[in-house]
């Protein structure tokens, strides 16, 4: 492996503790995101990167479905959410679901990624009843299905503890929990940006529950808005010490916040420099956490592509229907097929591997041949956008 050159003298020490296994400390974290020498942090996370996982990439073909933008919660950092009859307010019936579904699963989906708002008058039961319906429908598809936030509410609605509404979802077919609404832990953040929302304890305290009751779920977090360095450090070092009490969770997908459309309009988007930052220290930091992933809608194709040098080691999947970015202003189509995936993990000189939710790689020769269909009013991905 080549060598690394340091222009910043002071991260000296944190690359000795990198290059000889240790784990990083507080002080360490808040250095990376202080210091200019990206490329420096960007090669102690790839060294890590290319130890686990040598040039593998991974990606899966999934097909989100978003049941309801209708959402009580009112967040300053979201533009999906709406009032009830509100315009562009809609929620989907379980027919109209599991017709996207059928779409998802000719094209090849092997995941169903299901998260949506905080709905006033639909009960816990329609949910489960959409989740019993996809999984007799298509027993062999992932249900990556509902945040924390989402289950929170639910407890609160259906009167249950969070561990009873966890097993309700269990038995009713999720077998996973995305790893949206963590945003930032700190409670100085969240008033400002979701203030109704759970509270990070509560957040890590359900993702453990779901852990222990065998739902293995992800983690996310959301910056370039109005937290600091040592929020940012803050976050991944909690998230750090809950990998250490469960093991339970896959992977970890920081999201950049993008401001359109939102109360928060006012706040400049992240850079890319803030984007291979965050991935990089993600990597660093969470040296418990296997899977860190370059969202490629939210970071858009060329910023992703540059990640798999900076620490990441997934891209995440085709997805289909992307909502809630494109409502913030996202720009990058709203979904790609498995060819565009591949060309871009091996435009970076990696090897593209289909997994599934948890990671296995993926046998087309045993699955039906995809039906490839773009669908109505979507574009494709184009590598050169
Ligand atoms: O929790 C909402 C974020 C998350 C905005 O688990 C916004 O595999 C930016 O969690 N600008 C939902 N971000 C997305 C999410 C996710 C995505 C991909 C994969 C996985 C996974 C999870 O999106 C929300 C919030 O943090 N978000 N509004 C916005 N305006």
């Amino acid at each position: 492996m080549a060598e690394l050159t340091l222009t910043d003298a002071s991260l000296k020490p944190i690359a000795d503790k990198v290059l000889a296994g240790e784990r990083l400390s507080f002080d360490d974290g808040v250095a990376l995101y202080r210091t200019p020498d990206l490329l420096a942090v960007g090669w102690l996370a790839n060294f890590i990167r290319e130890k686990r996982h040598g040039n593998i990439t991974y990606y899966n073909v999934n097909r989100h479905i978003n049941p309801t933008n209708v959402c009580v919660a009112h967040c300053k950092l979201c533009a999906f959410g709406r009032d009830p009859g509100a315009p562009g307010a809609y929620t989907f019936t379980l027919e109209e679901m599991y017709e996207r579904a059928e779409q998802g699963v000719r094209e090849g989906a092997t995941e169903f990624h299901i998260v949506g708002g905080l709905h006033p008058d639909l009960p816990f039961d329609f949910f489960l009843e959409l989740i019993r319906g996809l999984k007799q429908r298509h027993p062999h598809v992932h249900l990556k299905a509902f945040t924390m936030v989402e289950v929170h509410y639910f407890a609160r609605i259906a009167r249950l503890t969070v561990d009873e509404t966890l097993q309700k979802m269990k038995e009713a077919g999720v077998d996973s929990c995305p790893g949206g609404g963590a945003e930032i832990f700190h409670p100085r953040v969240r008033r400002i940006i979701c203030d109704h929302k759970v509270s990070g304890r509560m957040w890590l305290s359900m993702a453990k529950k779901a852990h222990r009751l065998g739902l293995p779920t992800n983690a996310t977090m959301l910056y370039g808005h109005v937290e600091t360095a040592e929020e940012r450090v803050d976050h991944l070092l909690k998230l750090r010490e809950a990998q250490d009490e469960t093991h339970g969770f896959v992977a970890f997908i920081p999201l950049a916040f993008h401001p359109d459309n939102t109360p928060l309009a006012h706040i400049p988007k992240p850079t890319g420099y803030d984007d291979l930052r965050n991935i990089a220290i993600s990597r660093l930091l969470l040296d418990n956490f296997d899977h860190i992933k370059a969202y490629w809608v939210m970071l858009t194709p060329s910023i992703a592509q540059i990640a798999l040098r900076f620490g990441a080691n997934d891209i995440d999947g085709t997805v289909v229907e992307e909502k809630i970015y494109h409502d913030a202003g996202a720009k990058t189509a709203e979904f790609t097929s498995r060819g565009d995936l591949e060309r871009l993990i091996r435009a970076a000189g990696r090897v593209p591997v289909e997994r599934d939710t948890l990671y296995r790689p993926i046998d087309r020769s045993k699955l039906p041949p995809i039906v490839p269909a773009t669908p109505p009013g979507l574009v494709t991905l184009s590598l050169d956008a």
